[in-house]
């Protein structure tokens, strides 16, 4: 299905009227007519805010012909709508991205640079809207790129969190969280639309009532009610005529409601009221791959998955006259189980409230939904007790009985005595004492007739282990998809040198059908090309560089590795790691500070999540080690460690063309696929990195000989666990890995206290769940072999561009090629901005 897939679409040609124009004159007076009378500034006293402002009004003006336009057609045409629904959506900034995707990008610029101001400083001034913690929010952007980018009519549902993930600072080497008040200034890429607010039920209990024909049905009775604002976000495609919503629900007091208590006098218990109602989008919670397990995220869930299941029904009712075809209408995608609470609110609104039969709903049901997983770890899996799910949401877990006893009752006559089954399968886990946990992942997979994982080993872990017991039921309901990252964000934005090189050779069809690129596999012995090549990522390291000793005062050498790793901070991703090798760099250089060794600069960047002690200690670790490494004179600068706080959509952007090389190095089995791996590869960075997520296939892509390869496979690691790992005798057999353990034990990096990193310590010695020991060696020995590759830089840059220019697999146009045609089953649709 790939042949006539996303390269089969054709750009059609962009159209103008008069006030949203694209002629230069007409695009300066818009952009100064914007300044002025949106925003009441003249020239003179403009800030770069007030101009970004301006310019980002220009744009939007520019999308929304073709917004309402895809809107009308897909209502007309009665499409089945791809709804994304996912807590997080972490976009990056708009403005850049929106002026690729119009095609007007240098025009802008030129005209921007024109009445004398500077384009990247304009650029910066948008705050980077951070409205998820890591890979699961960012593909959710990346799949908006690329459906939009490949005509499917599409509607990304979630929250408008007041405050996104929250902005890092290092103070004294530790990490300190400050609010993400990014809504502060307004936001212009925004449409809110109050007209079509919807109202989301909380709390209280259910009654049992006799309906007109005697037969008897259930209500639910609410303690409260919030309302639900939509505010959408266009999202254009790359040269296309279609852009799509991005629809973030923002929580307010439901005015009936206040005003109510307002009128009894109440004036103070209307307010705490409203406070509370606005409580639920005020914040997005900062744990990735750990469950909140608290009240007000489940209420969080519940709200964006009410109002966006009430919002498809409006929109399906206008044009058939019931919902016995739901499921034709609107193919909802789970990312991960933070919206699964949808199975049992589409069942409640189908039964409920809409009085359609329990089987005939739950078929439209299953036939709605599908479910990405995007974790192996067990903790991760998301459970609710049923406690507190039945206070928030009591008739929803009512309806989560009834499904799990439905199901339950037909695994019982498909497998008779099989009671372990019966206990694996359950939606409803009976931990003890009565106190029943509610298995998300059990509930999205019964609800749903697709389970997906995201690369191709994960998938296959999630069939033998994870949800085994599914699979084996089921095996038909589960798929690959392993995931993908948009070209235009992390190529065309992020490294427009690079890009233009590409389009200097072979056209610019590459960021439609990133396959083109293989055509530059020609040029791999054109010594001309290789130094094109060479230089490009020479200054790309040397604005990093620049970036570097602005913000963090550290000097690094453009012509040492760059060797980086960013990533959310967690155990399982094991910058601990790469904080051992660095270590061990460094003794070998005061053992013999003579020693020829290739300079190395060391770039590190990720958040913890608050709660995460043990992440924030390494990252603690990460500067104290920097501090030592950087000032000591033996080391000649030949080794550099920075640390970049913040590390968001925005900074990924600066990085990752920048990198020479790309740390990738999870204990096998861990890391469902990782698309920052993608991300460095695209930009022809080179992997150091395990058997691990979607690793293995880009080593398949680039070619094992262009892959630097160690450590332990997922098998080895399972292998290892069961015949009982002891990490303490990797320590006492090997000298070099001893004299790291031993120089942070010895309170070196800790101005001589020795308890500071006795957890790390500690952790690695006796417990070492992630068996950094086990792969210390070959981790170390794979380094040798990058930094003689470094050495020889022809050899380097042929690699380099081989990783780059075979990555067409990790485009997300493929990815969600693969979805629309396998399991949502949705075409494109052409939008013509004819009357
Ligand atoms: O999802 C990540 C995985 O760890 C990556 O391997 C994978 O590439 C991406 C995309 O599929 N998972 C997350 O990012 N998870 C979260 O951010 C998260 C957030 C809230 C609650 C639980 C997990």
């Amino acid at each position: 299905t790939l042949a006539d897939g996303p390269e089969a679409l054709q750009c059609p040609t962009l159209i103008e009227d008069d006030r949203t124009g694209m002629s230069p004159e007409t695009l300066k007076r818009a952009f100064l007519d914007n300044l002025f009378y949106l925003q009441g500034v003249n020239r003179t006293d403009a800030s770069p805010y007030n101009y970004y402002v301006a310019l980002a009004y220009t744009v939007r003006d520019r999308l929304l012909r073709r917004f309402l336009k895809s809107t009308d057609t897909y209502k007309q045409e009665k499409v089945k709508l791809v709804c994304y629904f996912s807590a997080e959506f972490l976009m990056g900034r708009y403005l850049g991205n929106n002026l690729a995707n119009l095609g007007i990008y240098d025009l802008i610029k030129e005209m921007i640079e024109e009445l004398g101001l500077d384009f990247e400083e304009i650029i910066e001034q948008e705050p980077d809207p951070g409205l998820g913690n890591g890979g699961l929010g960012r593909l959710a952007a990346c799949f908006l790129d690329s459906l939009a980018s490949l005509e499917i009519p599409a509607i990304g549902y979630g929250i408008r969190y007041e405050f996104g993930i929250f902005h890092q600072m290092i103070q004294n080497g530790w990490q300190v969280e400050i609010p993400d008040n990014w809504l502060r200034f307004g936001n212009p890429w925004e449409l809110p639309r109050p007209d079509e607010s919807v109202e989301v039920k909380l709390g209280g209990r259910t009654e049992i009532y006799h309906d007109d024909k005697g037969q008897e049905r259930v209500q639910w009775l609410p303690e409260r009610r919030v309302l639900a604002i939509p505010h959408d976000t266009p999202v254009p495609g790359y040269k296309t005529n279609t852009v799509n919503a991005l629809r973030l629900w923002k929580a307010e007091a439901s005015e009936s409601f206040n005003f109510e208590a307002f009128n009894a006098g109440l004036y103070d218990q209307s307010v705490a009221e409203k406070m509370d109602a606005e409580t639920i989008s005020k914040v997005l919670y900062p744990n990735d791959n750990t469950p909140a397990g608290r009240e007000l995220r489940l209420a969080q869930q519940y709200f964006f998955v009410a109002a966006s299941l009430q919002d498809l029904i409006r929109i399906h009712l206008k044009s058939h006259k019931n919902l016995q075809n739901f499921h034709e209408t609107a193919a909802i995608q789970l990312n991960d189980t933070h919206p699964a609470i949808a199975i049992a609110e589409l069942m409640r609104l189908l039964v409920d409230e809409n009085g359609l039969e329990w089987s005939k709903a739950w078929t439209i049901t299953q036939k709605t939904f599908a479910y990405t997983n995007h974790t192996l770890l067990p903790e991760a899996l998301e459970r609710w007790s049923a406690d507190l799910l039945g206070k928030l949401l009591p008739r929803h877990l009512e309806i989560i009985y009834l499904i799990n006893h439905f199901f339950l009752d037909d695994v019982r006559t498909w497998f008779p005595d099989n009671e372990e089954l019966l206990g694996k399968l359950s939606i409803v886990e009976e931990a003890g004492w009565g106190n029943k946990q509610i298995r998300m992942a059990n509930l999205a997979c019964v609800g749903s007739h697709s389970i997906n994982g995201v690369a191709a080993l994960h998938t296959e872990l999630l069939q033998k282990d994870t949800l085994k017991e599914f699979a084996m039921l089921w095996p038909e309901k589960f798929y690959n998809k392993t995931n993908g990252v948009t070209p235009r964000r992390w190529i065309l934005l992020s490294n427009p040198q690079l890009s233009a090189l590409f389009t200097e050779k072979i056209g610019d069809n590459w960021l439609k059908d990133l396959k083109e690129l293989r055509k530059l596999e020609q040029y791999l012995d054109d010594p001309e090309f290789r130094q094109r090549w060479y230089e490009i990522k020479q200054a790309n390291k040397a604005d990093l560089a620049a970036y570097m000793l602005k913000t963090r005062n550290i000097e690094v050498d453009v012509n040492s590795i760059f060797d980086v790793q960013v990533k959310r901070i967690h155990e399982y991703k094991r910058q601990h790691l790469a904080v051992l090798h660095i270590i061990a760099l460094y003794n070998r250089i005061k053992q013999n500070p003579q020693i020829d060794i290739v300079p190395r600069t060391f770039i590190f960047g990720g958040k913890a999540a608050p709660g995460y002690f043990m992440a924030k200690l390494i990252i603690k670790l990460t500067n104290a080690v920097a501090e030592i490494v950087n000032k000591d004179p033996d080391v000649r600068g030949r080794l550099k460690l920075v640390f970049l706080p913040n590390f968001n959509v925005s900074l990924g952007q600066r990085i990752y063309p920048a990198a020479d090389l790309s740390e990738q190095i999870s204990t096998a089995g861990k890391e469902a696929s990782g698309t920052g791996n993608m991300k460095f590869a695209m930009n022809g960075s080179l992997t150091i990195g395990t058997l691990d997520g979607a690793n293995i296939e880009i080593r398949e892509e680039a070619g094992a000989e262009n892959f630097f390869l160690f450590g332990l496979t997922a098998e080895e690691v399972y292998a290892k666990k069961a015949h009982g790992y002891e990490p303490m005798s990797y320590y006492k057999n090997n000298r070099e890995l001893k004299g790291v353990i031993d120089r942070i034990k010895s309170g070196y990096f800790s101005h001589g206290d020795p308890e500071l990193f006795r957890p790390i310590v500690d952790s690695l010695l006796y417990d070492d769940q992630y068996m950094l020991l086990a792969d210390y060696q070959s981790y170390a020995d794979c380094q040798e072999q990058v930094s003689e590759a470094y050495r020889d830089r022809d050899k380097w840059t042929r690699m380099s561009i081989l990783n780059s220019v075979r990555m067409a697999k990790f485009s997300s146009d493929r990815t969600i090629w693969e979805y629309c045609q396998e399991i949502w089953k949705v075409n494109p649709v052409k939008i013509s901005l004819e009357d």
